[in-house]
């Protein structure tokens, strides 16, 4: 049989019916539609959704978003979510629409988060061009503005046809629910193509399910592998994400509980054991603890399991110091596992660390690092208490959230000085708990990220912590999480501009400059006047939001248990001291500082700069033989 069906009313059709399972579970692969309409996709998709949803075929639900960059965050926060077995499709018209979608591409490609875009594209007829938003090029007939999403694509495809797009679907499809090629999976549908009707073979609509298996490692890999850990004296483990998507806590609790081995983690992986774990060690790198940096110093064996080892992760090649540092990397995708020349063993970290544990047994290590644990412990304990001046210091606003979630609940962030700060000092309890999107940390991400996570589990109270950069960024998804009856609680950092990228300014000598919103002084040329008369609270609630102004750390904790008990979207908002550091991570990150200067805080930069750097390695000893 066959279905006379508009190719937009095909995609439709056809992604109410993708299914994944894993461990038995089946859900939805694509959850619905995320968009905004424009003339690229109204008469096409927006005709195929309508009809969905009025002759009660089964259909997708659609959310109406305020900004596309903002939907493909939120397609990413509910990917990440459902660990990567289920995500959102998103349409747009073409030109800026989907243009505006480039960004969240790269972020969901760089966390290696399946999201499915289908911006609308230029006619395929091309009978009068050019259409209204059309990139003209004189020497290629056939380039558009969507081109731009081929580098930031595991998958691109542009259908020109009805008959390309069973395949260019089932390559979409497999693509999404492939671990180890996830990310940005794009499909361009011109818009005279969307509304074109075509004899659609009834199989492309079945129940179609896909299976996301857990590959096991190569035993002869295991083998190799368990010679190097057996072989260590002080190895560590580096859990990634990949920990959490693949859900192997309880195979990494096991695993590190038999053989004593310290577990660090990383901004992704955070979570997968509970901060009080007796192997936690806190966060790795950069922005992690000076606990867990101190093993990384002197680990003979790292064990990375599920990471893609970021230069915040490796304090850009610093971390690991011993001469004879190796590494055995546990991961679902060869590039990552082959990474810093390490013994691979490619498949998933569940089965991986199932298929390690018997070859590690009776291999026990002795730790010394439960007092170092307990030192740190006590001084993030001091610093969730450490009044600033006038103004709370984020660090005792971090403290304060982190008393106010259950263990369920999940704190989202991306940018600023508080990714950093929660690595360091956030206590997560649930692998589901902590998301901060630090693969592309993309201002902007936390509302509309949580409003992923909030659509993907509406059991949990959602918390996006967003700096006052970000917010003003994209604050609008208040908007639609409102229109969509989702609570969230934002908590509103006002500092009054850059805390982190200030600090980082001052550390390479560039003096802090252009990083504070405030009035420009005449004299400097630079933001250094009286604060401005921006009161963004006010300009929360004039989005929809209930809004609690807060003053004091007691003032937050009060503010956070109304929000708890409101059944609406809140905000609760907050001003912090923008220079209060918190506890240092004693690690490094590479910023390169200009070699030649006239100005005396450029050259000292430099000088300690060179410093950090001539710590810094490449890996290249063979991983294991
Ligand atoms: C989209 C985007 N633009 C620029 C940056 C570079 N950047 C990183 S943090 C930051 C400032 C963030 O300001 P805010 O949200 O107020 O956080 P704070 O630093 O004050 O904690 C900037 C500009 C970025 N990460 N993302
Ligand atoms: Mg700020």
């Amino acid at each position: 049989m066959k279905h006379r069906l508009t190719v937009a009313q095909a995609v439709v059709r056809f992604l109410a019916n993708q299914f994944t399972e894993r461990d038995g579970i089946r859900q939805r692969a694509v959850a619905g539609f995320l968009g905004i309409f424009g003339h690229g996709n109204v008469a096409g998709i927006g005709q195929a959704l309508l009809q969905a949803q009025r002759t009660g075929s089964p259909h997708m639900p659609y959310l109406l978003a305020r900004n596309e960059q903002a939907m493909v965050h939120t397609a990413a926060g509910y990917a990440r979510m459902r660990n990567r077995l289920s995500t959102m499709a998103c349409t747009t018209s073409i030109g800026p629409g989907s243009t505006n979608m480039l960004t969240g591409a790269a972020l969901a490609t760089v966390n290696r988060l399946p999201v499915l875009l289908l911006p609308a594209d230029v006619f395929a007829t091309r009978v009068a061009p050019p259409v209204l938003q059309e990139l003209e090029d004189p020497r290629f007939g056939d380039v558009s503005v969507n081109d731009a999403f081929r580098p930031l694509s595991r998958f691109f495809d542009r259908v020109w046809r009805p008959e390309q797009l069973p395949a260019a679907l089932l390559g979409a499809m497999r693509v999404l629910t492939d671990p180890a090629e996830t990310g940005a999976v794009t499909l361009c549908l011109p818009q005279d193509l969307q509304t074109e009707a075509y004899e659609f073979p009834d199989e492309l609509f079945a129940e179609r399910v896909w299976h996301v298996t857990r590959p096991a490692p190569d035993p002869l890999a295991v083998e190799r592998a368990a010679a190097v850990i057996r072989g260590a004296r002080r190895p560590l483990i580096v859990a990634g994400g990949g920990v959490i998507y693949s859900e192997a806590s309880a195979q990494l609790d096991r695993l590190a509980r038999e053989t004593g081995i310290p577990v660090a983690d990383t901004q992704a992986g955070k979570g997968a054991l509970s901060w009080d774990h007796p192997n936690a060690v806190g966060g790795l790198g950069a922005t992690g603890s000076p606990v867990a940096n101190r093993l990384a110093g002197h680990a003979d064996v790292v064990l990375g399991i599920g990471t893609r080892y970021s230069d915040f992760t490796t304090a850009s090649g610093t971390a690991f110091r011993h001469p004879q540092v190796r590494f055995v990397n546990l991961n679902i995708t060869s590039f990552d596992a082959g990474k810093l020349s390490a013994s691979p063993l490619v498949a998933d970290a569940r089965a991986g660390l199932q298929a390690l544990r018997p070859a590690l047994h009776g291999r026990r290590f002795t730790g010394d690092f439960h007092d170092d644990v307990a030192a740190w412990n006590a001084t993030v304990d001091r610093a969730y208490r450490k009044r600033g001046g006038d103004l709370p210091t984020q660090a005792e606003v971090i403290g304060v959230v982190n008393d106010a979630c259950g263990a369920r609940d999940v704190v989202v962030q991306a940018a600023g000085s508080m990714p950093g700060d929660l690595q360091r000092l956030w206590r997560a309890r649930d692998p589901k708990q902590y998301h901060v999107e630090y693969g592309f940390s993309c201002m902007g991400f936390e509302i509309a990220g949580a409003l992923g996570i909030k659509l993907a589990d509406p059991s949990r109270e959602v918390y996006a912590l967003v700096g006052d950069g970000s917010y003003l960024m994209m604050a609008q998804e208040i908007v639609t999480a409102i229109a969509e009856g989702l609570k969230l609680i934002v908590v509103l950092v006002q500092n009054h501009g850059f805390a982190s990228i200030g600090a980082l300014s001052e550390e390479v000598g560039s003096q802090r400059f252009g990083t504070s919103y405030r009035f420009k002084s005449a004299q400097t040329g630079d933001y250094d006047g009286a604060l401005l008369p921006v009161d963004l609270a006010a300009n929360a609630e004039s989005l929809g939001a209930a809004v609690i102004r807060c003053r004091t750390a007691a003032d937050l904790a009060e503010g956070l248990k109304r929000a708890r008990e409101a059944d609406h979207l809140t905000v609760v908002h907050i001003e912090t001291d923008p220079l209060a550091a918190g506890p240092s991570s004693e690690s490094w990150w590479d910023v390169p500082v200009a070699e030649v200067a006239t100005l005396h805080s450029t050259r000292h930069a430099r000088t300690g700069y060179l410093e950090g750097k001539r710590d810094q390695r490449h890996h290249l000893r063979p991983g294991g033989q």
